[in-house]
């Protein structure tokens, strides 16, 4: 889905702001039909923003169910003759809209766009009451998956597996946006060098809403001095640029790929439409990953979206700010753990050359480690009355949304389809084969891989065969070890060569680390002081250097991040962050960037970081 746009042609206009705020006060949203009159602005709430943390009252923290918002809209009197759409960069985790009385359109998926077409529902000129309604609901049924328990009093509680908190509402922004009445739908574009290396070569498709008989059409490649490189009359080809400047981590170069829809006499551009793209190879060979036909070796983190007060809303200032606290530390790389995250964030990624692994939102598919963290027998996670064939459904919509929205970024160069799904269980393979199927359909030229788990060992798991890349999350030295690690680092090195052995494929440690409150000081190992925490990432580096198909490593996580009330075993969050909620440095940041940023490369001179100083 292209992301809307303004130029000569096209308007965009901004719908964030302040918008009125209500709870739904059932279940039956039909019954209250709030979007039949005005929600007075008692309560009132940011957009882009979670709700949660914006109140100081528990029952909208933890509210279940429904909640509305609403503002007024005008189209302008000027956009007569243009079509408009109403567009949601994502409501978490459904989202239903209305136009006045009218309902206009539903989205289930709580972290990619969805957008409706309103031309025919209000006149140029007229106002509007628009109306969203979004509901937090987790069941078996939605991605990422979770079961709401109806308690004694008639409350209701979610329960969910995943270790985040359950932020909700319209967390990136909305738009009004208009585009001419034949406009261009699609445009998909991928890349690669020509055998003699030289040439980029742009293998492209757009779409445009009807056939345009009678109107004229071309496609243009400029590059960063806006010159004209490359050029077509067909709405779909290959295009050669010759001298190519590729896009390469830590030193993005994007060339702007220009559709056109034209006036068949004047030539006059009729529809613009323009995507940024990067002239790049990804590839797995042997037990490497080569970007551009050269080894790669990630550095960097699993993140979250996830500041105070906004909970899960897209903020441009901390963005910019995680992105400079990466590169000063030379992280090359992260993995949008675990869910799609605002597409600024991988436009920005592209734009300096940084390397993402673009996880779905299926987290959580995995009842035995939460019967194991509390001591419950394990229901099966497979089955017709756990996550079942509408459970693949929703996640395969999933994975066309997320492809369908980031297959133009250079900057994603594998896709992560599931975070520590149940790998060692009956029913896995049934469920976790169509779906890499269907995402190798949606993506040839893009590896794949999942998160795996630690209780799907090697000689347990049932489904890496199937993917490009094996990406481990291990917590040797904390949750397995805890505060030995003479005893950790075997073990690590251990699980290690037990997946090298027997799958000879590259291996990225996708998550590591050590839950640290930030000021505490201790001499010894002792779990959560600065010192422990950065004890257990030099010990996992030097297992890590010391096994050949390791090509990467994601340290567990960038930031302290909030969590479910109910996880009595995190205070206030989750804080294996190397930063703190604020953005405030442990020490083992100083340690990591020392690793990272080392002019002699990483294992031992093999690979040099693109940030190394
Ligand atoms: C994991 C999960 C991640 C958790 C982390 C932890 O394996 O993938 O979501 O936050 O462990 O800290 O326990």
């Amino acid at each position: 889905m292209l992301k809307p746009q303004s130029n000569a042609v096209r308007e965009l206009v901004s719908l964030d702001g302040i918008w009125n705020f209500a709870l739904a006060q059932s279940t039956d949203i039909e019954a209250e039909s709030p979007w039949e009159r005005q929600i007075p602005a008692r309560l009132q709430v940011p957009v882009p923003a979670s709700y949660n943390d914006i109140f100081v009252d528990r029952k909208i923290r933890d509210h279940v169910g429904w909640v509305f918002y609403q503002r007024q809209v005008t189209v302008p009197r000027l956009w007569s003759g243009q079509r408009y759409f109403l567009r949601f960069d994502a409501a978490t985790h459904q989202g239903r809209v209305y136009i006045d009385d009218k309902f206009l359109v539903e989205h289930i998926g709580g972290y990619t766009p969805f957008e409706a077409d309103i031309t025919d529902l209000v006149n140029p000129g007229q106002q509007f009451r628009l109306t969203v309604a979004v509901n937090n609901e987790l069941t078996w049924h939605t991605i990422p998956p979770g079961r709401v328990e109806v308690l004694e009093n008639g409350d209701r509680k979610q329960h969910y597996q995943h270790d985040f908190f359950n932020y909700a509402g319209l967390a990136r922004s909305v738009w009004l946006y208009t585009v001419p009445k034949t406009f261009i739908s699609r445009i998909s574009v991928n890349t690669r060098e020509a055998e003699e290396g030289q040439t980029g070569i742009l293998d492209y498709e757009v779409e445009t809403s009807q056939v345009i008989d009678g109107l004229g059409f071309r496609v243009s490649v400029l590059d960063e001095d806006e010159t004209l490189v490359a050029q077509s009359c067909s709405q779909r080809g290959s295009l050669e640029i010759t001298s190519v400047h590729l896009w390469q981590p830590g030193a993005a170069y994007l060339y702007q790929f220009r559709a056109e829809i034209t006036s068949k006499d004047s030539g006059e551009a009729l529809d613009i439409c323009d995507v940024l793209v990067g002239v790049r190879t990804v590839k797995v060979t042997g037990n490497q990953f080569l970007i551009n036909d050269k080894p790669f070796y990630f550095t960097g983190f699993g993140k979250h979206e996830d500041t105070p007060v906004r909970g899960k809303g897209h903020d441009p200032a901390y963005m910019v700010h995680d992105f400079q606290l990466m590169k000063w530390m030379g992280a090359n790389s992260f993995r949008t753990s675990h869910y799609p995250y605002a597409e600024e964030v991988l436009e920005y990624a592209d734009r300096h050359g940084i390397v993402v692994i673009d996880e779905t939102a299926a987290v959580g598919l995995n009842l035995a480690i939460v019967a194991g963290v509390l001591g419950l027998k394990a229901v099966p996670t497979f089955s017709p009355d756990t996550m079942n064939d509408k459970t693949q459904e929703a996640h395969a919509q999933g994975i066309r949304e997320l492809v369908a929205r980031d297959k133009n970024h250079p900057s994603v160069v594998m896709w992560a389809i599931a975070n520590e799904p149940s790998s060692s269980e009956e029913g896995v393979r049934e469920y976790m084969e169509p779906l890499v199927a269907l995402t190798r359909e949606l993506d040839p030229t893009r590896p794949l891989c999942f998160a795996n788990e630690n209780q799907a060992n090697a000689a347990a798991d049932f489904i890496s065969d199937l993917f490009d890349v094996l990406c481990l999350n291990r917590y040797y030295g904390w949750y397995i070890n805890t505060g030995n690690l003479e005893a950790a680092e075997p073990g690590l090195e251990k699980d290690l060569r037990s997946w090298q052995s027997k799958y000879d494929k590259p291996i990225i440690m996708s998550e590591y680390g050590a839950d640290t409150m930030a000021g505490l000081h201790a001499v010894g190992d002792v779990p959560w002081s600065e010192e422990y925490q950065t004890r257990i990432l030099e010990m996992s580096h030097r297992v890590f250097d010391r096994i050949d198909n390791v090509v990467g490593e994601h340290v567990w996580n960038f930031a302290d991040f909030q969590t479910p009330a109910t996880f009595i075993f995190r205070v206030d969050g989750n804080k294996k962050g190397v930063f703190t909620r604020d953005r405030r440095p442990k020490s083992a940041v100083q340690s990591l960037r020392k690793r990272w940023t080392e002019p002699k490369g990483l294992k031992n001179g093999r690979y040099q970081n693109v940030f190394s100083s």
